[in-house]
């Protein structure tokens, strides 16, 4: 070798792979203004489409007149489900075995429900015409509340499926009733409670809100009538179910409706449904056959697509007096407003909310969740939720410190007490999870170490002495919360959308100067795929990431995929992205060899390239191999190096945290300062550990987001009274804490690189931190436990109620 010729780690490091802090390529054109979102696109001849919205939660609608509207100068047309009918696309299927009015017909049963459509030359014109829409409502009683939605006096709320008994997911027990998913051994759970030592029982309620991505939704639909081909841009998280949904709606044949997912800014679990827009945007383009946008405005975003959460957890923990915990029981009344539109696997009603043992080993476990109708918005699994592991960590992690205060034990040795212990990997939980790794004590006792645990709790009794003494009005409070995730999904065994199992895909292709364009059934929204896909190949193939392209969201040159949502694209599409490499490189082994003149099993793989054993100045890089690919392969194997996997994960993967967010309270004015938020997460194998980062920044806003304010809230008419980012909390950077961030690495053992999800779970473990730390400034105090949201107001509440203000 001569002097000049790089290093190992000069090789290694010039391909930027994984675990390098790559910069984000996509930003390249995202901080210069060159993104190309939906509503850049703009085609000629293009209209715009707006909705006539019902302003009544619950009414019969007696008569629409459009004649005013039709009139407008400027206006092509009005839909109403008049119009629908006769193609049957009045209604339409969701995701959850429910169906949905595209366009009320009879009846509206949500305030902002979509009642008519009108197409315009343009926006303004469409937004006038929208006006002169008459619509003659007659109101009905209306239900908010979900605990009273099975009275046997509530208001019928769906008449169109009223006298069935059966759901898409069982017996239904009441006309606003959906489901019962119940899992778990009950008997044994009961008998675990009887005999319990301690019991303590708490309602725990997740409150509604709504991720409101930057961006709201939109689509262009367009019909080329003479080709007889539709073609729809849009802000989708999952193109290719968009674009099969599209075929079996509309009756036009799969290969001919291209679906494209352009860049997309923010989705956060709201752009994976489909919803009203988009199915009058191709009707109307149908009918007209000129290309419609529909962009939805932030009140119709924040009061009518995807919502989350909304589930009332009443919650039950046994234990022995020395904080052994021996069993959970839980109760869901799981509100999903007008239409079950849960953007859930098909199988799994609650979504993955069995999770909700945690990472605890806990011997016996029951759920059950109620799903009920009530006049609000459709939705409930968006905003990292990773399909309701939201709601269960929240759960789990806030009875933990109710049972924590009633033991009179610390919440931090509690938790040490119970979790799961590492050489019980894998691990198989009460309620029916394979946990497939963790070292959970490790994690808990680095966070403890580092923010000075017992220090701290130290420093809380004397201000808590000096609250008495009453030389200060604040109150210290410390939240420690350890989660499990469980993502990637996942197992075509136990998981599908619409029938279609949640595999995904990723097809490479190696030109012949080692350049690589790589596409995926995956749609990143955000999270840096064009940077981290490129860095799984560039370490699997010795080609340099810079040199790799990463394409996703076109249905026509991606090979099908399940989408992005449910941190799944790293588990599943990550792994697919890994195995095609592979194939590849089992292919330019063949080829080396060939060129080498050695056998294929003399050889060995060296970081670009392979060299023969033994022999290490003997080598033929990945470059030199694509080149031959073209023009010398060994006789018998075919010209060209691209490979394409579809892969079926063999379990979920568990990545887990653990979280301590300090916090002072002012007794005075309710007001919360967070002091400090130190986050440890462990995602297994770390592809970009800068991009990690970013995503643990923003969850965790969207986490303080939600525990510190954010609540979609209706009155008792049903009227939103959170429709806008006036009432809305949206933390800014005033507003959000500083983050610290850490990391332990726990290799997954199933998925290829050893790779856990992790864009979901700052908030999955953020939210039980931020509210156990505010629980905890009231833990001495002779107060139960205190809602989210924790604004001003209600800490303010708790402070009254816990006799603070004389
Ligand atoms: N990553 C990594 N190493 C790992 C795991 C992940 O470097 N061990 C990187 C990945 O390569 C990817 C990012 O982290 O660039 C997130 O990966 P992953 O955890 O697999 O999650 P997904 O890509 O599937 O993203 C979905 C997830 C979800 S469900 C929501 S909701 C959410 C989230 O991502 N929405 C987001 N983060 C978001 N971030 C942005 N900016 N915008 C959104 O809409
Ligand atoms: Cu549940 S929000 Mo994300 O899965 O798109």
């Amino acid at each position: 070798m001569n002097e000049m010729s790089p290093t190992r780690s000069e090789r290694e490091a010039k391909l930027e792979g994984m675990g390098c802090s790559r910069r984000r390529t996509e930003d390249a054109r995202f901080i210069q203004g060159k993104g190309n979102y939906v509503d850049d696109l703009k085609l000629p001849g293009m209209l715009f489409g707006d909705f006539v919205r019902s302003p009544y939660a619950h009414a019969r609608i007696k008569k629409i007149d459009v004649s005013k509207a039709a009139a407008l100068p400027g206006v092509k047309a009005v839909l109403t489900a008049n119009e629908l009918k006769p193609v049957k696309l009045d209604w339409m299927p969701t995701l959850a075995g429910d169906v949905q009015a595209v366009l009320a017909g009879d009846k509206v049963l949500f305030q902002n429900q979509e009642v008519a459509f009108v197409i315009a030359e343009d926006r303004y014109i469409a937004a006038d015409a929208v006006e002169l829409v008459e619509v003659e409502y007659e109101d009905l009683p209306v239900l908010v509340d979900p605990f009273k939605a099975m009275d046997p006096k509530a208001p019928v709320l769906r008449e169109d499926i009223k006298d069935k008994t059966e759901g898409a997911h069982g017996k239904r027990k009441h006309w606003n009733h959906i489901f019962t998913w119940e899992i778990g051994d009950k008997a044994g759970t009961d008998t675990a409670l009887n005999s319990a030592e301690v019991k303590v029982k708490e309602l725990i309620s997740y409150q509604r809100v709504h991720p409101s991505p930057l961006e709201t939704c939109a689509c262009v639909a367009s019909m080329d009538k003479v080709r007889g081909e539709l073609t729809v841009w849009g802000t989708f998280q999952a193109p290719h179910v968009v674009r099969t949904v599209a075929a079996l709606l509309s009756g036009i044949t799969e290969q001919k409706i291209h679906v494209i997912a352009p860049d997309i800014g923010g989705g956060f679990g709201n752009k994976v449904g489909v919803y009203p827009g988009y199915v009058c945007a191709i009707v109307g383009s149908i009918v007209l056959g000129q290309p419609i946008k529909w962009v939805e405005d932030r009140m119709e975003n924040l009061s009518a697509t995807a919502f989350a959460r909304d589930y009332h957890m009443t919650t039950e923990l046994a234990a022995t007096k020395d904080g052994r915990i021996t069993g959970l029981k839980v109760h869901v009344l799981a509100d999903h407003g007008a239409f079950d539109a849960c953007a859930d696997p098909s199988k799994w009603p609650a979504g993955f909310f069995n999770i909700v043992t945690g990472s605890y080993d806990i011997p016996v476990a029951h759920v059950a969740v109620d799903g009920v109708y009530t006049n609000k918005a459709p939705g409930g699994v968006a905003y990292r939720c990773s399909f309701r592991v939201t709601e269960a960590a929240y759960c789990i992690e806030r009875a933990i410190d109710v049972l924590a205060k009633k033991l009179k034990m610390d919440p931090a040795e509690l938790r040490l007490k119970n979790l799961i212990r590492a050489e019980q990997f894998p691990y198989k939980s009460a309620l029916g999870w394979e946990y497939d790794s963790g070292n959970y004590h490790a994690a808990l006792r680095k966070a403890m170490e580092t923010v000075g645990y017992q220090k701290l709790r130290e420093e809380q009794r004397q201000k808590r002495e000096a609250f008495k003494r009453g030389e200060t009005r604040e109150l210290m409070g410390i939240g420690v919360s350890f989660f499990t995730e469980i993502v990637g999904a996942g197992p075509t065994k136990n998981c599908d959308i619409l029938g279609i199992g949640m595999f995904d895909s990723c097809e490479i292709r190696v030109h012949p100067t080692g350049a690589v364009i790589a596409r995926l059934g995956t749609k990143s929204q955000g999270q840096g795929h064009e940077t981290t896909y490129g860095q799984i190949i560039a370490t699997e193939l010795g080609i340099p990431a810079d040199s790799i392209t990463v394409e996703e969201g076109n249905t026509d040159t991606a090979p099908y995929g399940l989408g992005t949502y449910g941190s799944r694209s790293t588990p599943v599409s990550g792994a697919a992205t890994a195995m095609a490499a592979r194939k590849i490189k089992a292919k330019a082994q063949k080829i080396a060899a060939h060129l080498l003149e050695v056998s294929e099993n003399d050889l060995e793989w060296d970081i670009d390239g392979f060299r023969v054993k033994g022999l290490p100045e003997r080598t033929k890089s990945m470059k030199e191999i694509a080149w031959a690919a073209y023009n010398n392969v060994p006789p018998g194997l075919e010209h060209g190096l691209e490979a394409v996997n579809y892969y079926d994960p063999p379990n979920m993967t568990y990545p887990f945290g653990a979280y301590i967010c300090v916090c002072d309270v002012d007794a005075d004015t309710g007001f919360t300062k967070i002091r400090r938020f130190y986050a440890l997460d462990d995602c297994g194998t770390r592809i970009n550990p800068m991009i990690i980062e970013g995503q643990v920044h923003g969850g965790l806003t969207e986490a303080f987001g939600i525990a510190m304010g954010q609540e979609i809230r209706y009155d008792e008419t049903g009227n939103v009274m959170t429709a806008s980012f006036m009432d809305y909390f949206m933390p800014t950077a005033v507003e959000t804490p500083v983050w610290e961030t850490d990391f332990t690495v726990t290799p997954s053992p199933h998925h290829p690189i050893g790779a856990k999800g992790v864009g979901e779970s700052p908030n999955v473990g953020g939210v039980p931190a931020f509210s156990n730390a505010v629980n905890d400034a009231f833990a001495h105090l002779d107060i139960g436990h205190i809602q989210m949201p924790h604004d001003g107001w209600r800490t303010w509440m708790a402070a009254k109620q816990a006799g603070l203000h004389k």
